[in-house]
């Protein structure tokens, strides 16, 4: 359970860090499971409903970017993991008794070239009745200042929700010299292998390029109180009701006042934010091409 005082921090920054939640034999499959997912992606062309794949990718040399949600479907080890109780039970001190899973992916941000992740906020891409929503990433390696951290703005989710279009779609970034953020109080969510963040919904965030030799992979899972209902609406409600993590569903949203923008019309690329944030000709992050191009 998060105590008292972890609540109150989360509340008033919009984020905590827990270290070490997932340890041992756990840990140990979760990375042994990737990377044999990974090494499955030699001889794939093209991204699809598993691999989102980095610019650089080539079916002989693989540069996996992403793991998508399908990895909740196709590997029972990953789908047990969002109901893991050691999560659960966590997040019940801040969604509530009664919790459903959103969605989910793995990033995979390699060593050397794993892609930066523009600012944003979560919430600009999918908004609900109401903001009990948040995002866990567990660290599938140790993650310091080198290796590319999740970065968040503390606070942040207390204002506005930024515009996330460009060109007149979405993208899937917000553009920070448009925007009232200070982002050199950015702090950078770190820790072993096996810690896990927290982050609201509304919060802004994003991270570099890694420009390490080391890997850092983070396993999201994104969590809504049960009461939050999708504005994009319920396309099936069987899937809604069986992506129950904690509790027990109802058809009763609760509706509170939090600043929405719809995520419409869609990103001209779709299939992940990497894809979504592509079309628009801005950057704040280093890319690995502009990087080559630089040396
Ligand atoms: O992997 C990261 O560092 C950023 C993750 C994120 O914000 C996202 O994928 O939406």
């Amino acid at each position: 359970m998060l105590t008292a005082q972890q609540i109150e921090t989360y509340r008033r920054d919009g984020y905590l860090v827990i270290p070490r939640l997932i340890e041992g034999e756990q840990l140990a499959e979760l990375r042994a499971l990737t990377d044999r997912i990974v090494s499955e992606a030699r001889g794939v062309a093209a991204n699809d409903d598993l691999y989102d794949l980095e610019p650089s990718h080539s079916a002989a040399l693989p540069r996996v970017r992403r793991l998508k949600p399908a990895i909740f479907k196709r590997y029972a080890f990953f789908r047990a993991l969002t109901r893991e109780p050691k999560i659960t039970s966590l997040l019940s001190g801040l969604l509530g008794p009664n919790i459903r899973l959103y969605g989910g992916k793995l990033n995979m941000k390699s060593a050397g070239y794993g892609s930066p992740v523009e600012w944003h906020q979560d919430w600009a891409f999918y908004p609900h009745t109401n903001d009990d929503v948040l995002a866990t990433g567990i660290y599938l390696d140790d993650c310091d200042m080198d290796n590319g951290p999740l970065m968040v703005v503390p606070g942040s989710h207390h204002g506005p929700t930024w515009d996330h279009h460009a060109n007149g779609r979405f993208y899937g970034a917000l553009n920070p010299e448009a925007c009232d953020i200070d982002l050199s109080k950015a702090v950078p969510l770190m820790g072993p292998a096996g810690s896990m963040t927290i982050h609201h919904a509304r919060l802004v965030h994003g991270s570099a390029l890694n420009r390490s030799n080391r890997q850092r992979r983070l396993l999201l899972h994104e969590y809504t109180a049960a009461d939050a209902w999708p504005l994009m609406g319920v396309a099936n409600f069987d899937d809604f009701n069986d992506r129950m993590v904690l509790g027990t569903p109802g058809v009763e949203p609760r509706i509170v006042s939090a600043p929405v923008r719809m995520p419409l019309p869609p990103a001209d690329h779709q299939g992940s934010i990497y894809e979504n944030q592509r079309s628009a000709g801005r950057r704040y992050f280093e890319t690995y091409d502009e990087r080559s191009a630089a040396r």
